[in-house]
């Protein structure tokens, strides 16, 4: 748990010499032309990170899902924002992988884990965020086919990826009648791209679905499966956007470093005043904590430890939360100039808020883990 091996290392120094070399220095003019680089995520998949936690056997990479920490905190340093459509992108890869059939693995995966095919996860509607067991979407029988009427909201991707998974009902029974689908992108359209905060890199569109047909060679998983499919997807996606934050921290941390060391302000460089060496010093003790949890969740849902679900929302909130104060303390650190998109911390904190958001709010968190503790 508390040292990686010699392999972990190498992962973690790949990705973050990736991250160097092909998000960082384009990453706050992408963020202000809203450009999403498909090309440069193909890359990322000729290194194996299309299908981080994907089986070897059509292309995956077959890591654990504490490389895949590593590999996401690494590429967040660069962007987290792409790395965040990355982790998206893996979790799809994975839910494949895992509950598809043999066809349907032949079929998809070659495609995603070479990012030919990009893919998005469709859970959340207008009306059913948090409470995404109340899903409106349905899917009807219709012969060997289902018709798919419904609109997905917030879907990371949406309008350039080409592979769609996508939650609907197919019976009146709260969670339990949910079905997963995977729809190609043909028969869909889309709303325009959302205007955001941050995660600007990436789009972010409504995914209209009226009277699309779908074989039944394309459900994933039995009738009534969905919900479960949908939210063991989540339990490595929700480690994978706490690395991520991380990684963003991380180096707006580095950044400070830097510039207390360059700047001056009453004869001597910033650094030597011991109140901004403490800030410092608390915000690398905040991330080292954070990470550990981190690891520690990761470890356990590779291990299929039965806290898995609990420990990987509690490293969720904590990893999210922390990553965000590090980085809002990082421009106070930067004074005026970390309020300017030139210096690349403003976009980082904006970046980080969605992260709080996402892939399960820190509230619905708070849900999972005090249900945990009470059993209720
Ligand atoms: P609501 O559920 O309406 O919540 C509103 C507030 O109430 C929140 O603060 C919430 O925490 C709180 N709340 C709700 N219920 C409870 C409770 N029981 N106890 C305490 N507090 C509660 N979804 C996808 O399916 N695919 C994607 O690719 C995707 N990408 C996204 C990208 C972006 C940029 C954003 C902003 C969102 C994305 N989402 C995606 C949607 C995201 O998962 C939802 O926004 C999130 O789950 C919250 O749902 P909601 O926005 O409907 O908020
Ligand atoms: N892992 C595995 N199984 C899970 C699970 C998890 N994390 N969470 C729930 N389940 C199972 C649960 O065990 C139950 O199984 P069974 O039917 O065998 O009893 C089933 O799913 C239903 O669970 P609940 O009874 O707990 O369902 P409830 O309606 O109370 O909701 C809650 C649970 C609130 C935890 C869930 O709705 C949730 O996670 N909401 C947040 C939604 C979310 O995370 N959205 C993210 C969208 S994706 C995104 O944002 C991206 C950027 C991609």
């Amino acid at each position: 748990m508390f040292a990686l091996t010699d392999e972990q290392r190498e992962i973690a120094d790949t990705a973050r010499r990736f991250a160097a070399e092909h998000f960082a220095p384009h990453a706050v003019r992408w963020d202000q032309e809203k450009h999403f680089p498909v090309d440069v995520l193909r890359k990322a998949a000729e290194v194996g990170m299309g299908g981080v936690y994907v089986s070897e056997d059509f292309g995956g990479s077959g890591l654990s899902r504490l490389d895949a920490a590593l590999i996401f905190e690494g590429l967040a340093t660069g962007c987290p924002s792409l790395a965040g459509y990355l982790s998206i992108h893996n979790m799809v890869a994975w839910m494949v992988d895992r509950f598809g059939d043999t066809a349907q693995r032949a079929r998809f995966l070659p495609g995603l884990c070479a990012m030919d095919d990009l893919g998005s996860y469709c859970l959340t509607e207008p009306g059913a965020g948090s409470d995404a067991g109340s899903l409106r979407t349905k899917a009807v029988r219709d012969g060997d086919h289902y018709v798919l009427n419904g609109v997905k909201q917030f879907i990371s991707g949406a309008g350039t990826s080409t592979v769609y998974i996508v939650m609907a009902r197919t019976a009146d029974t709260g969670p339990r009648g949910i079905t997963a689908f995977i729809v190609p992108i043909e028969s869909l359209s889309f709303g325009p791209n959302e205007i955001k905060m941050g995660w600007n890199a990436q789009p972010t569109r409504q995914v209209i679905l009226e009277d699309v047909r779908v074989p039944t060679a394309n459900r994933l998983g039995a009738e009534g499966d969905g919900f479960r499919i949908a939210m063991n997807g989540l339990n490595g996606g929700r480690l994978n956007i706490g690395a991520c934050s991380l990684g963003g921290a991380q180096s707006a941390l580095h950044r400070s470093l830097d510039y207390l060391r360059d700047r001056e302000a009453f004869g001597a460089p910033l650094l030597r005043a011991q109140a901004l060496q403490f800030q410092l010093a608390d915000m690398g003790t905040e991330l080292e904590a954070a990470r550990m949890l981190l690891w520690r969740a990761a470890s356990a849902l590779d291990a299929k430890d039965p806290r898995a679900v609990e420990l990987c929302a509690m490293a969720k909130r904590f990893a999210t939360d922390t990553g965000f104060s590090v980085a809002d303390r990082a421009l106070q650190l930067h004074g005026g100039y970390g309020y300017l998109a030139e210096y690349g911390i403003e976009k980082i904190v904006r970046d980080l808020r969605v992260h709080q958001i996402l892939e399960g709010t820190n509230e619905i968190m708070r849900v999972i883990v005090s249900r945990g503790m009470t059993g209720a």
